[in-house]
């Protein structure tokens, strides 16, 4: 169960981030009142919820997911491997002092970034993608090792981060779609694939037991409620024009 999440509100400069999505730039009045819905969605699945101001130094800051990984014992501060990004992580450490104990670092020539990571319990998958090279990801899987964690690498073909593309429900229940439905190394879960039409819904969130759903994916939704879950749709349509899915948006720990 997660207890809290760290949110960054949006910046003006937001429409000036990294996108490969060709859906134009995000509206930013739109992007804060969604970034509101969110964080009371948050709320709502009994999380208490850190909100961070907007920092104009960086565009993409809003997705905070990628700057640490949390785990039951230790937060580590991810080194980004977008050069327009990497400094965000600087502002995190202060942050991730109040709940940790033990703060651990992914150090050069290491890159990371929390998007490519997905725990599934006591085990953790790293996607090595444009962003998250070998090197990071060996050293988060020996950082874990040292918690009784462990790790294995997911070389990406296509997608930004592994969570683009896949997300653990917990439960045993993973939700996949494109490239990872034929990789055998999830054929251990209970596999639940996304149509190539919602790929965009295959980075859902579990939360206490529910799951937040982009809107506008109705048979994902669907999928998800019958393995068990009650589905929250939330409005993110503009961090999608950004590459930015539902868990890119929060810390959840
Ligand atoms: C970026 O390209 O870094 C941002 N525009 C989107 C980051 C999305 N983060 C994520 O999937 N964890």
């Amino acid at each position: 169960m997660f207890s809290n999440a760290i949110v960054r509100k949006p910046c003006p400069e937001i429409v000036h981030g990294l996108s490969t999505a060709g859906m134009g730039e995000p509206d930013y009045d739109k992007a804060l009142a969604q970034h509101a819905g969110y964080v009371e969605i948050l709320q709502e699945c009994g999380l208490r919820v850190t909100v961070l101001d907007g920092d104009s130094r960086y565009p993409d800051s809003t997705f905070v997911e990628d700057v640490a990984v949390c785990t039951p014992h230790c937060a580590i501060i991810a080194n980004p491997g977008a050069p327009s990004r990497n400094g965000e992580k600087d502002g995190m450490r202060d942050v991730l002092r109040g709940f940790f104990d033990r703060i651990e670092d992914i150090r050069p020539p290491g890159t990371l970034e929390g998007g490519d990571v997905m725990m599934a319990g006591t085990h953790c998958y790293v996607g090595i993608s444009e962003r998250t090279n070998r090197e990071g990801a060996g050293q988060l899987i020996k950082i874990l090792q040292k918690y009784n964690m462990n790790g294995s690498l997911i070389p990406l073909k296509k997608m930004l981060h592994l969570k683009t593309g896949i997300s653990y429900l917990e439960r045993n229940n993973i939700l996949m779609s494109g490239e990872f439905l034929d990789n055998a190394i999830f054929r251990r879960f209970n596999r639940i694939s996304v149509d190539e039409e919602e790929g965009y819904a295959a980075n859902s969130v579990w939360i206490n037991g529910k799951v937040l759903v982009p809107m506008g994916h109705p048979g994902t939704k669907k999928n998800i409620e019958a393995a068990g879950y009650a589905a929250i749709e939330a409005d993110v349509s503009e961090y999608r024009k950004l590459d930015g899915g539902l868990s890119c948006l929060s810390l959840r720990f």
